[in-house]
């Protein structure tokens, strides 16, 4: 299986090149952020929760997420080809976690992709995302909250893949088809 992990700040690209990488692999694609908006648009519990947390640009406890990704794992396992985890893992016990499950079905992440984009870029996109989406976490107080958390919490994710030499850097700014080019490239490397 190819799994694949893209990882960066909000607002780095992750769910737009993952579009790119499902239509050029076909392989199967989690984002914990739509899962999680589509618990609050469907008013479950779990939805009413992750809201909390949402809205002040927390991240959702881990033992929801991890819950989340097993569920969708034992679903899909079967038929893949492989995944894309989109904005999943966050912290470190995620990323311990996910290893743990796929070493279950034999497998395990062949390369994280570590978008790297400026912080006035990314407050930039988020703002300007903001005017449409209607996501109550598109505004700067909230950005700015996603931002420190991703600084502390999620950073730290990149030490624990590099460590295991599955890392790689992509200049995260300029046109989305020439972003996806570097992407392409480190994908097809890790194969
Ligand atoms: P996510 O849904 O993952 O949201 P995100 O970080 O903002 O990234 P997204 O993929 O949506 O945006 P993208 O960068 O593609 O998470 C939302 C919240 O859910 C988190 O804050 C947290 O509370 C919770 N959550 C999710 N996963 C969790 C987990 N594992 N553990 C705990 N909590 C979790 O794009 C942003 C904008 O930039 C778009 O408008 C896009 O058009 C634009 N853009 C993209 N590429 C561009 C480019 N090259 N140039 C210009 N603009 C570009």
């Amino acid at each position: 299986m190819l799994n694949i992990v893209i990882f960066g700040p909000p607002g780095s690209g992750k769910g737009t090149q993952s579009e790119n990488l499902i239509k050029t692999y076909q392989l199967e694609h989690v984002s914990t952020g739509d899962l999680l908006r589509h618990e609050i648009s469907t008013n479950t519990q779990l939805g009413a929760l992750a809201k909390k947390h949402m809205d002040k640009g927390e991240l959702v406890p881990d033992e929801v997420i991890i819950g989340m990704i097993d569920s969708f794992l034992d679903k899909c396992s079967t038929t893949a080809k492989g995944v894309i985890f989109d904005g999943f893992p966050r912290t470190v016990a995620q990323a311990e976690a996910l290893n743990d499950l796929l070493k279950t079905y034999n497998t395990e992440v062949a390369v994280t992709l570590n978008l790297e984009v400026p912080e006035d870029e990314l407050i930039t996109r988020l703002i300007e995302r903001g005017k449409t989406s209607g996501r109550s976490d598109d505004n700067l107080d909230t950005i700015k909250s996603r931002l420190d958390v991703y600084n502390k919490q999620t950073k730290p994710v990149l030490d624990f893949y590099k460590k295991l030499g599955k890392v790689a850097d992509i200049k995260g700014v300029g046109s989305i088809d020439a972003i996806f080019a570097d992407i392409k490239q480190a994908v097809d490397s890790a194969k």
